[in-house]
């Protein structure tokens, strides 16, 4: 029995020799599905690699940087006081296109005269447009959107050299509101500033959009915006639903 025992013990020994054996080559596998895994794993080393990629975005900030090639907007010690005064008063002024429309139909038509013409005296001629004064008074000048380079522009603008430059702080247009007549303010006023009529800065927007549809009908409104910002050549972009209708441009 003793020899049997001893027998079964060897069978056995062996019988687990031979599993460890089969089963080693089977660990192997999945040994070497481990490398296999850690590729992946090495793959998500490149993952934190672009943390670094994140990090070029201070190349972004060379964005702002290249933004900056243009000169920052610096106020001019030596501009004049305005002393509250307008100082657009009496000055001539350059205004984009004005619309030319047929007598037979609507639309724009280079072979027509302007409509609602600009004679450049109406803007600063100190005459401030009322109530009292319909579209088709000659005190109105009048950009329409539907001129092509406004189209194409997005707006109407005019251009103003104040003669020297000023410490501007505020600017006003005066401009009609006749909705049956398709005139609105309005909707959005940029302007820009230059000492030297090359190298403008951006002045600030007046949107107005929020305050259009509280205006009166019928009526000559004032819109005004607010700076703190010297310039001696001023450029107003106005933008419009369709025409715009301008009467007195005031710089204080
Ligand atoms: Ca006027
Ligand atoms: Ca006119």
């Amino acid at each position: 029995m003793k020899k049997i025992a001893f027998i079964l013990a060897l069978v056995m020994v062996f019988a687990v020799a031979l599993v460890a054996c089969d089963e080693t080559p089977a660990e192997s596998t999945p040994a070497e599905s481990t490398p296999a895994e850690s590729t992946p794993v090495d793959e998500s080393t490149p993952v934190d690699e672009s943390t670094p990629v994140d990090e070029s975005a201070p190349v972004d900030e060379s964005t702002p940087a290249d933004e900056s090639d243009e000169p920052a907007f610096e106020k001019n010690p030596d501009a004049v006081s305005t002393e509250g005064n307008n100082v657009a008063a009496g000055k001539t002024y350059e205004i984009s296109e004005q619309f030319r429309m047929s007598t037979e139909n609507w639309g724009w038509d280079e072979n027509y005269p302007v409509s609602y013409p600009d004679e450049n005296y109406e803007l600063t001629d100190g005459y401030v447009p009322t109530n009292d004064d319909a579209y088709n008074a000659a005190c109105w000048m009048a950009f329409h959107q539907n001129t092509p380079a406004q189209s194409e522009r997005g707006y109407g603008f005019i251009k103003i050299d104040l003669g020297e430059s000023y410490v501007i702080s505020s600017i006003t247009l005066t401009s009609l509101k006749d909705t049956a007549s398709g005139i609105t303010c309005p909707y959005k006023v940029e302007y820009l500033v230059s000492e030297d009529g090359e190298n403008w800065y951006s002045a600030g927007t007046l949107d107005s959009t929020a305050d259009l549809d509280g205006l009166a009908d019928n009526a000559a409104h004032t819109l005004t915006a607010e700076f703190d910002v010297t310039g001696r050549y001023v450029e107003i972009r106005v933008t419009s639903y369709g025409w715009a209708f301008l009467g007195e441009l005031e710089i204080k």
